[in-house]
């Protein structure tokens, strides 16, 4: 049976007091809903209409509501991208459950992890994973699992055919959870940061008007939909404002620099801009009808700021953001807020409180270094089931610690100088070298290990590992990497394992890491 959804409908919908993320980003759609909503950039070329969007996301939604899943239950979701995956993630949504994403690159122990924490209803996965996911799945309680492939095959759509395109998108209020991302512990397991269906809503009005979205758009995404950029930003931003995307699987530099002249938005962590600046076909020719082009997720070199600018013509606008967190500064959009200023994440955005709290625990005024506080309608409900995880990361009167080091300048704009929390950010990817030196010391032979980031050209960080073996050991590097990376996730790998005697400390007896990273920085100085 096909539908003819009607507009005007779906705005008085958006305004009937449903806070549905879904609802709120449907409300962005054109008039035209025969219109190109997106249109793929690699593999097969396709099209969808911004009625196929309305369609398809109904059809899934009645088939989560034939379920009769418990209510607030999750929906996670390990699958390639692909347009049907985004739907899939529109779908939860507007069937008012909640959306768990996880890294493509997650293996068994990861997902084994993830999944017995948020204990799902139900568990979309590619088909050939299906039968070790499924088995994690079902064990952990796990009702239903489908598969979802790249190719638009699989179990979810064979089953969402059957159901009807017609669907009332749930009511929703503004503090039901819409998503739970889980982000990297300093110490231990992740944490499943809760997001409400009006943080993620709040935070996608506000980027719409700071980065003058408009009639005419075009969105390149290329990043990964299991993350805040690419996930919310990217996607979210394209869809509030009823503006095309032009899809891609995965970033390919030469194809995104082909397509340039037909988009006018893009959005990348900063690897992806020093890739498109290593294709001689980025020039100010092919970014002619580009307006904006944002990075975020990772420092953005001033060297790549730089040469973007020569190259391009245009200014690259680096924001800073979190998991927990969505958007929380931006560099200005409009000449008339200020210029964009290569080394510094920007304003607050509107609605956003950012302060700063020195080590001596007294928030500073004067321009000093210290910890990132935030607070605002953006910021999350807390961790999944670890109140006092929670507890710990919020002050008294409700600001979130971030965790990052850095300051306000005189002119408002906020720079990040460093991490209080031991971090490593590799190409945007998140590690944790707690996590890493975990499974390293639980590994035969090793006494002890420090993972640390050392600068790369590509990645920003790379991780690289030093290992202490245990008296009369001896430990290949080659063979604690493949263990490794039968374990965990390819990107936490570390790109170097040294084993050496033992390892710098202070007299506390705590690992100098600094001394480390002093040691290796110049490691991949020609990456
Ligand atoms: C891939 N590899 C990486 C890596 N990505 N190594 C370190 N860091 C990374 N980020 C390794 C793989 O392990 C593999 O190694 C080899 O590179 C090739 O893998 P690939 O899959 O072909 O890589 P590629 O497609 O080139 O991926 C690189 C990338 C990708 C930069 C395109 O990492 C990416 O999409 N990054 C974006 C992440 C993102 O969206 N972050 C936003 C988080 S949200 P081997 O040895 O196995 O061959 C957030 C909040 C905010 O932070 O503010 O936005
Ligand atoms: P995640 O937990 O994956 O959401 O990563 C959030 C972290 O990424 C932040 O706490 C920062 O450390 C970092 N980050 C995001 N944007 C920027 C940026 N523009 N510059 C520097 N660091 C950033």
């Amino acid at each position: 049976m096909t539908t003819q959804p009607n507009p005007a409908a779906m705005q008085a919908a958006a305004a009937d007091g449903n806070a549905n993320l879904f609802v709120t980003l449907r409300g962005g759609f054109p008039a035209d809903l025969d219109r190109t909503a997106i249109e793929t950039g690699d593999g097969p070329p396709l099209r969808y209409s911004w009625r196929d969007i309305e369609r398809s996301t109904a059809m899934l939604a009645n088939l989560f509501e034939s379920l009769e899943l418990p209510a607030g239950a999750r929906i996670a979701v390990q699958t390639e991208k692909s347009v049907e995956a985004l739907l899939l993630y529109l779908a939860v949504l507007r069937a008012g459950f909640v959306y768990l994403p996880l890294n493509t690159a997650y293996q068994s122990s990861e997902i084994e992890y993830f999944i017995g924490n948020a204990e799902p209803s139900v568990v979309v996965c590619s088909a050939k994973n299906f039968s070790w996911i499924s088995r994690i799945a079902f064990s952990a309680g796990t009702a239903h699992v489908f598969t979802l492939n790249e190719d638009r095959t699989g179990s979810l759509l064979e089953r969402a055919a059957h159901h009807s395109d017609i669907h009332e998108p749930a009511q929703r209020s503004r503090d039901d959870l819409a998503a739970i991302l889980y982000t990297s512990g300093t110490t231990g397991r992740s944490k499943g940061a809760m997001l409400s269906h009006d943080n993620l809503a709040s935070n996608a009005r506000t980027l719409q008007q700071y980065w003058g979205w408009r009639d005419g758009d075009v969105l390149i995404h290329v990043l990964p939909i299991f993350h805040v950029h690419g996930l919310f930003v990217a996607s979210h931003g394209a869809l509030l404002n009823g503006s095309k995307m032009i899809w891609f699987s995965k970033f390919d530099p030469r194809k995104v620099v082909e397509r340039l002249p037909d988009a006018t938005v893009f959005m990348g962590v900063p690897t992806l801009y020093v890739r498109l600046l290593a294709e001689p076909g980025l020039t100010r020719e092919a970014c002619r009808n580009m307006r904006l082009f944002v990075a975020g997720s990772a420092p953005l070199l001033i060297d790549t700021f730089r040469e973007f600018e020569q190259r391009t013509g245009h200014t690259i606008l680096e924001r800073y953001g979190m998991s927990e967190t969505a958007m929380l500064t931006s560099n200005p959009y409009r000449a008339e807020d200020g210029e964009r200023r290569g080394g510094t994440v920007g304003f607050p955005l509107p609605g956003v409180g950012v302060r700063i709290r020195g080590d001596d625990g007294t928030l500073r005024t004067d321009g000093e270094i210290g910890g990132i506080e935030v607070s605002g309608p953006n910021i999350f409900k807390g961790y999944w089931r670890m109140p006092e995880k929670t507890r710990e990361e919020f002050t008294d009167d409700g600001w979130f610690k971030t965790g990052d080091v850095g300051k306000i300048d005189e002119r408002g704009y906020v720079h990040i100088v460093g991490r209080s929390k031991d971090l490593i950010i590799s190409g945007g990817y998140n590690v944790y070298p707690a996590e890493i030196e975990g499974y390293l010391n639980e590994m035969e032979g090793v006494a002890e290990s420090a993972v640390i980031g050392a600068p790369h050209r590509d990645f920003g960080e790379a991780v690289v590992a030093i290992v202490v073996a245990r008296p009369g050991a001896s430990l290949d590097p080659a063979s604690l990497t493949a263990q490794l990376k039968s374990k965990i996730a390819n990107f936490k790998v570390p790109k170097q394992v040294f084993v050496v005697d033992d390892l710098p400390r202070n007299t506390m007896g705590k690992v100098q890491k600094n001394l480390l990273r002093d040691q290796h920085k110049g490691l991949f100085a020609d990456a």
